[in-house]
This record gives structure tokens, sequence and C-alpha cells, in this order.
């Protein structure tokens, strides 16, 4: 659960991170599909080389529905709840790829923003990033 603490810690590395979500998260997928290349399988219709577009534009759009989930930090269910359906209902992404995405780009923000990654920092953030997973698995079956 995340306490008030976890909270503002979230949003202050969100603060660091909001002006740079295509590039971080094009970094995130690349290093995802890199490190744990059984993740490019939901990718079959993407060029996946280095500097591709559409993984620039797919690292934002994941980065932006990030951000919106800090946003409603209070309510990850509901602000969650459309992209919920999409990735239970249509995509069917295996749980396990959650915790290589989240993994990815906690080393994304370590690149970037060394002291802001502090360790208690890092909890939160993992914290967070493992909610938002958890909803996004939540309505499997
Ligand atoms: Zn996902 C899609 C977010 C995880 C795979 N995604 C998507 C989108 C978004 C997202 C926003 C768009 C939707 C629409 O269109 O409407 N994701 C997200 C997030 C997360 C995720 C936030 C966490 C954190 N995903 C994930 C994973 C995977 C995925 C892990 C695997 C590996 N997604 C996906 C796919 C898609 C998506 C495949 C579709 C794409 C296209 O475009 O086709």
């Amino acid at each position: 659960v995340l306490n008030a603490c976890d909270k503002a810690n979230v949003k202050a590395v969100w603060n660091k991170v909001a002006a740079h979500v295509e590039e971080y998260g094009a970094e995130t997928l690349e290093r995802m599909f890199t490190v744990y290349p059984q993740t490019k399988t939901y990718f079959p219709h993407f060029d996946l080389h280095h500097g591709s577009a559409q993984i620039r534009t797919h690292g934002k759009k994941v980065l932006n529905a990030l951000g919106e989930a800090v946003n409603h930090i209070d309510d990850l269910a509901s602000a969650l709840s459309k992209l919920s359906d999409i990735h239970a209902q249509t995509l069917r992404v295996d749980p396990v790829n959650f915790k290589f995405l989240n993994h990815c780009f906690l080393v994304v923000v370590a690149i970037h923003h060394p002291s802001v990654l502090t360790p208690e920092v890092h909890v939160s953030l993992d914290k967070f990033l493992s909610a938002v997973g958890t909803v996004l698995t939540s309505k499997y079956r």
C-alpha cells in the first residue's frame, strides 16, 4: 500500500520525468526488448530497431499513462480502468512482463536522475509501479 510518503516521492520523481516522456519511454522499451527478448512477442507488428518511431510513440503512450496514474494516485483502479480492460481483454500480456517493464523504467530513471533515486524513493517508485501492474492485470479472469 502506498503511504503518504510514497505518494510524495512518486510525485517528486514524476516532476523530473514529465518533460522527457518520449525519450524515457523509448529507452525503457528498448531496454525491455533487449534484456527480456520474450517481451518482443507482443509487438510483432512493430519495427523494434534502435530509433524506431513506433517505439518512441508507444513509449510516450505508456509513460503518459503512468503520468495519469500519478495524477490519480489515490484512485489507481478507476484511473486505469479502461487500460485495464484493454490489457486483460485484448492484449493479454502475461503479468510477469509488467515486472520487466517496471524494472527497465527504474533503471532509466536511475540513469537520468541518480540523485533523485535514493533507496527510499526507489522503494516508493517500485511500489507505485507494482500497484499499476496489479491494476492492469486485475481483470484477467
Ligand atoms: Zn501496454 C498498449 C500502457 C504494460 C504491451 N499500453 C498500451 C497503451 C497504453 C499502455 C497507454 C495504448 C492503449 C490504447 O491504444 O488505447 N502498458 C501500459 C502501461 C503499462 C503497460 C502503463 C505498465 C506500466 N504493455 C505493458 C506490458 C506489455 C504491454 C508489460 C508487454 C510486454 N501495450 C502492449 C501492447 C499494446 C499496448 C502490445 C498495443 C500496442 C499497439 O499499438 O499495437
